[in-house]
């Protein structure tokens, strides 16, 4: 088969699902829905900002004069730490079920600077906000409740991102939810049959074939993954040892994520000259003090642009209805990225 040309079924071993890729479809004309291109430049600090430094935010909170990173509870928090314990279980054999689910909701700015994303914050910058996620993760994850912490960062009004101002969220939570669940159960599988991890084994092969390769240092590689769904989806993971949580990075392993994570974030805004938009989450081991075998610290990046930076993929249709599908493949994409330049756009010239 040729995968360049073919249209095929690729499995993700992480979710166990399939994805349809249709390459010849990528010459299909586009009269559907522009989006609107964001603002090119935004100032450094925004008077009208509920997450700039000292500024009041919605509750009449006043934030301080933060130089650094910054964390708050989410004043409009999805999970609460009062939630009382209850269930529901009615209808023909149970049928309707529901629990009530307690938990924590922060925000996290990555900087006082309203107008630095990652991709353009300083190396330095980006690891103290992965020291943040530490710090986040080890408080929250040490309470007896918390059994899963999700950090992640929405980024681009077209990811329903509500404020420009650089930040991530956490959500704390009792359960641990299906997309995670689903890798860890994968993950042990592939760890019981073989003996080894299978993220490590996928991060080794694809730094040795290069096809699907965006960038690399010493400790991670950036992939776009064999059976990644968004157009220039890609995964950062670690490359030469089995790294379960953040908490467990070395400084220099530290300084290398920020890197690479910076190199990504550059190549992102590069390949359409636009701040680029994504949802990004990092998947990491449970805080509920079972081992997971198998388990590697990764992290995800979703980006929904497919053209240009005004148009999107929409999982619609098909992909609602019975499985995703992609025209590019992830080959393509990956050389894409792989051939810009690791010097952000807007400083250049
Ligand atoms: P986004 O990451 O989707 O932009 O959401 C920002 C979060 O900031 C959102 O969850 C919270 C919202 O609840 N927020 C506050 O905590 N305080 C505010 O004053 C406004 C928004
Ligand atoms: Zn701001």
């Amino acid at each position: 088969m040729n995968i360049q040309s073919d249209t095929h079924n690729r499995f993700n071993p992480l979710l166990g699902e399939w994805i349809k890729v249709s390459p010849h479809r990528t010459k299909r004309p586009w009269n559907g829905q522009v989006e609107k291109q964001p603002a090119q430049s935004r100032p450094s600090y925004d008077s009208s900002c509920y997450l700039c430094p000292g500024n009041t935010r919605s509750t009449g909170e006043k934030n301080p004069l933060y130089t650094d990173t910054f964390v708050f509870n989410n004043d409009f928090s999805s999970l609460l730490y009062d939630t009382e314990n209850g269930i529901l279980e009615e209808g023909p054999h149970g049928l309707l079920q529901a629990k009530t689910e307690k938990g924590i909701c922060k925000v996290l700015c990555f900087s006082p600077r309203h107008d630095l994303t990652l991709a353009r914050m300083s190396v330095e910058g980006i690891e103290k906000v992965i020291l943040s996620w530490i710090e986040q993760y080890e408080e929250l994850g040490s309470k007896p409740f918390i059994n899963y912490v999700q950090i992640f960062e929405n980024r681009g009004a077209i990811m329903g991102c509500s404020n420009p101002h650089p930040h991530s969220q956490i959500w704390a939570e009792e359960i641990i939810p299906d997309i995670p669940v689903k890798e860890l159960e994968n993950q042990a599988t592939y760890f019981e049959t073989y003996h080894s991890s299978l993220l490590l084994d996928y991060a080794r092969y694809e730094a040795e074939k290069e096809e699907r390769l965006i960038t690399s240092n010493e400790d991670f590689i950036a992939v776009v993954p064999f059976w990644a769904v968004w157009p220039y989806e890609a995964l950062i993971l670690p490359l030469r040892r089995e790294i379960e949580s953040l908490d467990e990075l070395s400084p220099t392993e530290r300084t290398n994520l920020a890197s690479i994570m910076k190199d990504l974030g550059i190549r992102y805004d590069n390949l359409f000259e636009t701040s680029f938009p994504y949802s990004m989450g990092i998947h990491q081991k449970p805080t509920d003090g079972k081992t997971y075998p198998g388990n590697i610290l990764h992290i995800h990046y979703f980006p929904p642009l497919l053209r240009s930076a005004t148009v999107k993929k929409f999982m619609v249709g098909y992909e609602m209805m019975a499985m995703p599908q992609r025209d590019i493949t992830a080959e393509g994409a990956a050389k894409t990225l792989k051939s810009l330049s690791s010097i952000h756009y807007t400083e250049k010239k």
